[in-house]
């Protein structure tokens, strides 16, 4: 069952309908859009551009967690997220920073970060006390192995009960550590670890882990596995990307992460018509 509110910071969103995370990745590397924002005032402009076409949140990166990447220096991390998280949190936007180190988390929040999305799930020494010290959401991500090397023959006996376990367990220590459970987003990780087969696996798994009681957030748009279902390049995936949005939420996502907030907003507005609320 989805809860129905998730409390970031001084956002509270209304989960019986889906929310929609824009993607901003200001990383000279990413693979879907190639570091076309690693520009300050392009990335502005194109959070902006998301805010206004319907994104609830919008998710700031500073180290690509593309496979094969590898890690982005403190400093540079921080320079790349926090004085933009700054300005669009002033601004009113929900701003969720993407990040796996303890200090960018604890800057971000000081910025105004509403989320930390972290797809190391805040196992890092200092991680769970950094977000239990402030109020905002945190999304716990799943990933089998690193970046640089968790596309190498990633191998579960039960995928889906392995994730599950491990969301659930991380669940509990956030809330060991004083994170509300109302704070909790949990995801499976579409692709961090995973073959085609891991990814479908758990899509079709998707209403097993929302039954949890949290939000579950579930990030497909552009990734390799809509290319080896449909062979179209990153910058042809938007068809296989709404699709999957949509698959999503009617397995009970709560939340997508999507490149193209604009096109996925109109799709769950016609989903969300057909469908009735949540509630
Ligand atoms: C940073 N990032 C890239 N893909 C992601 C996904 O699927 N989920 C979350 N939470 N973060 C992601």
């Amino acid at each position: 069952m989805t809860p129905p509110a998730l409390h970031c910071g001084p956002h509270r969103f209304d989960l019986t309908r889906p929310r929609v995370m824009g993607i901003l990745n200001v990383t000279p590397d990413s693979f879907s859009d190639g570091g076309r924002f690693f520009d300050a005032a392009r990335a502005l402009d194109h959070a902006r551009r998301m805010a206004a076409d319907g994104a609830d949140l919008i998710d700031i990166g500073g180290e690509s967690t593309r496979p094969g990447a590898a890690p982005t220096a403190l400093d540079d991390e921080l320079a790349r997220v926090i004085p933009l998280a700054a300005t669009l949190a002033g601004e009113g936007i929900a701003v969720s920073v993407d990040t796996r180190k303890p200090e960018v988390m604890r800057a971000a929040i000081a910025a105004g970060a509403a989320m930390i999305n972290d797809v190391g799930a805040l196992a890092a020494p200092g991680a769970l006390e950094a977000c239990a010290a402030s109020d905002a959401g945190v999304c716990l991500m799943h990933m089998r192995g690193e970046p640089g090397t968790m596309q190498q023959a990633p191998a579960y006996d039960d995928v889906v009960a392995e994730v599950r376990a491990f969301l659930l367990g991380r669940a509990k220590a956030c809330v060991a550590a004083g994170i509300a459970p109302s704070r909790i987003v949990l995801d499976p990780g579409f692709g961090f670890g995973k073959t085609l087969a891991h990814n479908l696996t758990l899509m079709r798994a998707l209403p097993e882990l929302a039954a949890a009681g949290y939000p579950v957030l579930a990030g497909l748009s552009r990734k390799r596995s809509l290319g080896e279902l449909t062979g179209r390049g990153v910058d042809e995936r938007l068809p296989a990307s709404l699709a999957a949005a949509l698959a999503a939420v009617a397995r009970g996502a709560a939340i997508v992460r999507v490149h193209d907030v604009r096109e996925t907003v109109d799709a769950l507005k016609v989903w969300l018509a057909v469908e009735g609320s949540r509630s």
